[in-house]
């Protein structure tokens, strides 16, 4: 396996960096981009191109893998359930597609983010935007990823010939072990293969003992193919995805399982100058979570908890390209149709059944015009996009054994009308400009993010938050507005003789951001229907999602210094900063200030790597969402890589070589009544552990 970590390569990029394949890159909108290839075969390197060749480190959740980028974290929710924070925020701030394809997460909680859709072993290259994406892209508030599985490209000749990719690793901590690839056949007219992978995992050990509820487990298979025939190529896919008991620590159920089916379709073909592709995806999910069968169950059977969800997505675009006298043009149009509900139910006591996402209907279909004119060496980006969103839920029904008040707020939801709609208009406009060995680059930019189902229908005061794991317990608002965020971003990347250095600054302020607040005016006086619901939940300060304002800011940039042809030196740093504008408080889960720094040794076949990685101490933080302080701690790691021949790499190494004690800020707090991590504590990271990976290709 060859899914390795930031930062970069780029020291290719210093060879190149006046060549025109360079520049090249630099004069597109690519320059907004930075692409992680996870693959440890030699790519060409182009100046976005992020080749890991040179620090491989095998990943199990690949939102683990974007998280080392400059800029970005990793929200750790538990070993499958990663989600990626970019520039101080995370969930569906950030939007998130594979293969181009948008879909709803099963799980209201986020058990399973999008990147839960993308085993290590299955992905190719990782598309991350620097700072806001691109219109075309669709709805995202503050960042964009993309992840490009692995497929059998078409050939130069009509002889068929066989190709494959295969990885297997494992890990001494956890006992883990991953297998998985793609293999198939192709010529120049068609391409077809298959794919599988099968992922498992014991408990993660750190230096005093077991993280209980960590364990994982996690299957899929499918099959893909394309065809291209004159100007035109239609390329085909399906997956089945089984993810099996796997821990969330930070939240009060684990996955019990995640069944789903993923297809989709695509066609492009040009005609004349005229590009035009079309796709149309279907996503169908089904999960289940329980809080008894993976950790200790609990001791009253009056509480124990399953709760059943389901998510289906469809979703279809067209989009057209084509050069004109102001510049190239872009227009698209692009919808999307989900349903999704979710159920709670107590396995002891059929009765007790409440709806809590009872029917849900979410729709948008939306539309963008951009033109990319440039004057001199001046490149501009300039583009308009127009949402349309309609949310909808059904009513909700309780069974007979729930308690009288649950069951009244049940019903006063089913008296509301419990349906929304908005038009949001997302604009961006760029400039950029290659000046020698400096690459300017400005982004100014406004965009929207619809409330999603929790935030805005959860009528029963649940933990369920779209996996903010802070422990409180949230009640949705219907009348919420959809949250407009404004970002300004700059940066230069700087190529110079053996070295570069990429700086960004970014401002965004987000007004109506979404955020918990006290569910009303006298916060433990419990004198409401919710309040008395919440604190039979064990929270009798409860939080309602409301619009306030917030503001965010940071820094980031990455750096490069090759010494010699074997030895180079590299790193990244971040500080990402986020606070609320109408109080005096900080937002929620912003990671720590990072600093890495990495040193190479690279032989022709072979390579040896050491890195560092210093957390500061974050004491920036929220008291809205109760969030405690974490200390800072230096990581180790050490890795190598030897390709004896061109399809065959192995991968070993350390992690966390020194064996520290650490907590990740944004680990969440223990809630499983086991293992050696007390109740309530922070979730400390991962101890040493030893890596080994082997992929062959063909
Ligand atoms: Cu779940």
């Amino acid at each position: 396996m060859s899914v390795q970590k930031f930062p970069t390569r780029l020291s290719v990029v210093i060879a190149m960096a006046l060549t025109n394949v360079s520049l090249s890159i630099y004069a597109s909108d690519g320059v907004f981009e930075e692409v992680i290839v996870v693959t440890g075969k030699r790519l060409p390197v182009f100046s976005n191109l992020t080749d890991m060749a040179d620090q491989p480190i095998p990943v199990t959740d690949i939102a683990a893998l974007v998280g080392q980028m400059p800029g970005a974290a990793l929200i750790n929710n538990g070993g499958l359930s990663g989600q990626v924070a970019y520039r101080g925020v995370f969930g569906s701030r950030i939007g998130t597609t594979l293969n181009g394809q948008r879909f709803e997460s099963g799980g209201p909680n986020m058990m399973d983010p999008p990147l839960h859709y993308a085993p290590p072993v299955l992905v190719e290259k990782i598309e991350v935007s620097r700072g806001t994406p691109g219109l075309e892209f669709g709805p995202a508030l503050v960042g964009g990823v993309n992840a490009v599985l692995k497929q059998v490209p078409f050939q130069a000749t009509s002889k068929v010939e066989g190709h494959y990719d295969l990885t297997a690793s494992g890990r001494g901590n956890n006992g883990s072990q991953a297998v998985g690839g793609i293999a198939g056949m192709a010529n120049d007219r068609y391409r077809g293969h298959m794919l599988f992978s099968d992922e498992h995992g014991q408990n993660t050990e750190f230096p005093a003992g077991t993280i209980a509820s960590s364990a994982f487990d996690r299957q899929v298979y499918g099959l893909a193919g394309g065809m291209q025939s004159g100007s035109s190529t239609y390329d085909v896919e399906f997956r089945h995805h089984a993810t099996g008991p796997t821990g969330n620590p930070p939240f009060g159920m684990d996955i019990e399982y995640v069944d789903a089916d993923f297809a989709r379709l695509g066609w492009a073909s040009n005609f004349g100058d005229i590009n035009v592709t079309a796709s149309a995806g279907y996503a169908d999910i089904a999960h289940g979570m329980n809080n008894f069968a993976l950790r200790p169950a609990p001791a009253n059977p009056a509480l124990y908890r399953r709760t059943l969800t389901d998510a289906t997505t469809w979703v279809g675009s067209v989009k057209i390209d084509m050069p004109t006298a102001a510049g190239l043009f872009k227009a698209g149009l692009d919808t999307q149709l989900a349903d999704k509900s979710a159920s709670i139910g107590n396995p002891n006591s059929p009765g007790f059944v409440l709806q809590s996402l009872p029917a849900i209907v979410l729709k948008r279909t939306g539309m963008y015009l951009q033109i990319q004119p440039s004057l001199n060496d001046w490149r501009f980006l300039l583009g308009v996009r127009v949402d349309g969103h309609n949310a909808e839920a059904g009513r909700a029904s309780t069974g007979p054994a729930v308690p009288a008040m649950p069951a009244s707020l049940a019903l006063a939801f089913n008296g509301a009308s419990r349906q929304w709609q908005a038009t949001t208009v997302d604009a961006l406009a760029r400039v950029w400009r290659v000046q020698g060995d400096a690459n300017w680059r400005l982004s100014l930019s406004r965009r929207n993010r619809a409330p999603d189902y929790v935030e805005r229908f959860a009528w029963l005061p649940t933990a369920a938050s779209a996996g903010l794991a802070d422990g409180n317990t949230y009640v949705g608002n219907q009348n919420l507005n959809y949250e407009t965020a404004t970002t300004l971003d700059a940066g230069v990347d700087l190529l110079w003789g053996n070295g570069y250095v990429r700086p960004t600054v970014y401002i965004t302020g987000i007004s109506n951001y979404i955020q918990g607040i006290p569910f009303d005016t006298t916060p433990g006086i419990i004198d409401s229907v919710v309040e008395q619901v919440s604190n039979m939940n064990g929270d009798s300060t409860p939080l309602q999602f409301n619009n306030v304002d917030a503001r965010l800011y940071g820094f980031d940039m990455d750096f490069g210094y090759q010494l010699n042809r074997s030895l180079g030196l590299n790193g990244s740093l971040t500080v990402n900063r986020g606070e609320r504008r109408d109080i005096d408080d900080q937002l929620y889960r912003l990671a720590p200030p990072r600093l890495m720094l990495g040193m190479n040794y690279q032989r022709r076949s072979w390579g040896i790597n050491f890195k560092s990685t210093y957390h500061h101490r974050q004491s920036r933080v929220s008291e809205s969402n109760s969030e405690i302080p974490t200390s800072g701690y230096t990581l180790f790691d050490l890795s190598s890589h030897w390709q004896p021949t061109p399809d065959l790499t192995l991968l070993a190494g350390i992690e966390n070589l020194f064996d520290s004690q650490y907590s990740e800020h944004l680990g969440g707090y223990n809630r499983v009544a086991a293992g050696d991590v007390g109740l309530g504590e922070r979730l400390p990271g991962s101890g040493r552990s030893l890596f080994l990976s082997v992929q062959v290709t063909r």
